[in-house]
């Protein structure tokens, strides 16, 4: 037995030496250690051995198998390290003082006009925030003082998932987790990407940016409001903007407005991009309702506040003169590729 096992050992060497693949190396494997390999059948023969010696010997085909496994594992192992080092070396080598022949990407026309409100924003002392893109009906409808079944929600044909949940509408979905996370005093900006199964047009689309604003504190009134909107709107623009505010309709805030700019496509003469009216309906706006600061967590006796909603994709469709809204989703490089890169 002991020179049949020294036998192996030596087979096994010089098949070791020849093995020089992965493969070549799990067949050495099989034939020596596998269910019927060598080392596995010398293992049964021990039966054969007389009672004695059965110790010593069962031990000496142990540790034969012992230092087969431990070589097969040691040469898998460096063919592994060799492949890694092959592939670290032949990688492009990438040298950073040299003009890039990649070519520029360039962001997006509403990634561009976020950041501006971004940069705006900040300065005026906001936080921006974000938030989900599905949410809940308590979130998106009823702390915003919708209830079920109250006609403002036919205003926002929204998609259900099945569980329940929803695409938020509007980023005032976010408004009660804002107020909830900060309380009061509180001066957040959140812009987001809204969902609602809209039949589209050059100033419709199912899938639009918003961006939502809050500031509340003691003795926020009105002209807090049109203030903070003429200066983002001015530093957007970079010039006096011509703004029209009318009365407007939403639960979540009283009194409520609709801020319209004058169409900066057609210069307030009537199109497409604006219905043919002359003014776009661009931030909707209000003084924040008792019952949605009372939702959030906030007394609506000690302090007051604004709110207002941005509608995004417009604001970038009229910085940029785009005049239809459906290229801002098209995915065409020619038409997305030609902004200021900044
Ligand atoms: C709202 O969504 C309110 N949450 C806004 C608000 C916030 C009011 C805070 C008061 C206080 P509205 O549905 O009007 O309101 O949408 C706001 C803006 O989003 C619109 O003025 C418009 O600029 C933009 N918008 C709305 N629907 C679309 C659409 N389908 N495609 C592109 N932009 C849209």
């Amino acid at each position: 037995m002991e020179n049949k096992i020294k036998e192996l050992k030596e087979q096994f060497e010089l098949r070791m030496a020849e093995a020089l693949t992965a493969e070549e190396l799990e067949a050495l494997r099989v034939s020596f250690l596998g269910k019927k390999g060598q080392v596995t059948e010398l293992l049964k023969g021990l039966r054969d051995v007389p009672a004695e010696k059965k110790k010593e010997v069962g031990q000496l085909i142990n540790d034969l198998k012992t230092s087969l496994e431990g070589e097969i594992e040691a040469a898998e192992e460096s063919l592994r390290n060799k492949a890694l080092a092959d592939a670290i070396n032949n990688a492009k080598r990438y040298n950073p003082t040299l003009p890039s022949s990649e070519p520029k990407g360039s962001y997006h026309p509403i990634t561009l006009v976020q950041r501006d409100l971004e940069k705006i924003f900040v300065s005026m002392g906001f936080t921006v925030e974000d938030y989900f893109e599905v949410t809940d009906d308590y979130n998106c409808f009823e702390a915003l003082n919708i209830p079920k079944h109250h006609p403002a929600r036919d205003m926002q044909d929204t998609y259900y998932l099945e569980n329940g949940q929803l695409l938020k509408t509007q980023t005032s979905a976010a408004q009660n987790a804002i107020m909830k996370k900060y309380g009061a005093p509180l001066r957040a900006i959140f812009p987001g990407r809204c969902f609602r199964n809209e039949s589209t047009d050059a100033c419709h689309e199912n899938t639009f940016f918003q961006m939502e604003g809050m500031m509340i504190d003691k003795d926020i009134s009105i002209s807090n409001l049109i203030y903070f909107m003429k200066t983002m709107l001015s530093e957007v623009f970079e010039r006096e903007i011509n703004v029209r505010l009318r009365p407007g309709f939403f639960p979540f805030v009283e009194p409520g407005f609709e801020l319209d700019i004058s169409c900066l496509i057609c210069g307030g003469k009537g199109c497409p991009s604006c219905k043919n009216s002359g003014w776009l309906e661009l931030c909707p706006c209000g003084m924040i309702h008792p019952n949605v600061l009372t939702a959030g967590g906030i007394d609506p006796e000690e302090y007051t506040g604004f709110a207002f909603g941005l509608g995004m994709t417009r604001l970038a469709m009229m910085k940029y003169g785009i005049k239809d809204i459906r290229d801002f989703n098209s995915g065409n490089l020619k038409a997305l590729s030609q902004f200021e890169n900044n």
